[in-house]
């Protein structure tokens, strides 16, 4: 009996130690992640869905164009253009030309809300502001004065006559969707979106890139779910020279992409497109009607 008791003693004492260690170690601990987070990352895993892609680079704007035109059939006819309401099918774009006069330079602002009403997409840059402007010459100079740069007059060609797009003080810019007519008050998502660029040099040359790397790519666009969950990525191909023309699209069979983050070259414009310096502009975007999010 004694030696009952003595047991039924050390144990009970055991029970206490393990017990107090384990309150002192979840005491002393962040707590662990909810199970829902845990399970997030799975279900975003298993609900992946491939878009079609679309690219093309080349010297010139033939280089691009078919396959932009392939871009344009599969998200759907017409363009909608400046129509203040959310249209059932179709698709909206931006050249940056409208205005006229086209070769004026516009001053840097942050968002930039040109197109927000009309065509229902907002941008900003984590830099100073985004511009429209020819690559030189207008009333105020084009991107020859917005940088300070007189080889910007022939690194750079527009896709379409004859502004470019491009943030001030960062390379990048990113693109929220709304309904169209909206203002900015009704946040949208499109089946797909695409952009031109304009001397994207990098990577230069074909082969096998580092193992863990990619091959030295500069441009990135990055394709985000409401929620901010990425869709999908890829880098534009490259065209190496002085202005060649670059375009990458994707598209969804549903409106499943409400922010597009671009990333145009490895550096923010202003140095020389040299010495590991790939400094890229923005011509068109093309893109699904933007669709109220359910
Ligand atoms: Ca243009
Ligand atoms: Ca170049
Ligand atoms: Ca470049």
């Amino acid at each position: 009996m004694s030696k009952l008791i003595s047991f039924l003693a050390v144990a009970g004492l055991s029970l206490v130690i393990i017990f107090s260690v384990l309150a002192a170690h979840v005491e002393g601990q962040e707590p662990l992640p909810a199970p829902t987070e845990v399970a997030f990352d799975q279900t975003a895993f298993e609900d992946f869905v491939v878009p079609a892609v679309f690219q093309a680079a080349g010297p010139n704007v033939a280089s691009i164009q078919s396959a932009i035109a392939d871009f344009r059939a599969a998200l759907g006819d017409p363009n909608n253009l400046n129509a203040t309401t959310e249209l059932a099918v179709g698709r909206r774009e931006i050249n940056w030309d409208g205005a006229v006069p086209t070769d004026v330079t516009t001053p840097p602002v942050n968002p930039f809300n040109t197109f927000l009403n009309t065509r229902g997409a907002q941008f900003t840059t984590p830099g100073v502001g985004l511009s429209q402007a020819p690559a030189s010459g207008g009333p105020q100079g084009g991107l020859v004065a917005l940088f300070g740069n007189a080889s910007y007059a022939t690194e750079f060609r527009a896709f379409s006559t004859s502004r470019l797009f491009t943030p001030v003080g960062s390379n990048v810019t990113d693109t929220l969707f709304f309904v169209a007519g909206s203002n900015g008050s009704v946040r949208a998502a499109v089946t797909g979106f695409g952009a031109v660029f304009t001397d994207v040099d990098k990577p230069d040359g074909s082969g096998p890139g580092t193992k863990r790397g990619n091959r030295g790519s500069s441009t990135l666009l990055q394709f985000f779910d409401v929620d901010g969950r990425l869709l999908f990525s890829s880098f534009a191909p490259a065209s190496p020279g002085n202005g060649g023309f670059s375009f990458l699209g994707i598209k969804f069979n549903d409106p499943r992409i409400a922010s597009v983050r671009i990333t145009a070259g490895n550096v923010a414009p202003g140095p020389n497109d040299e010495d590991g310096n790939d400094v890229v502009m923005m011509d068109d975007f093309i893109y699904g009607e933007p669709h109220k999010l359910p």
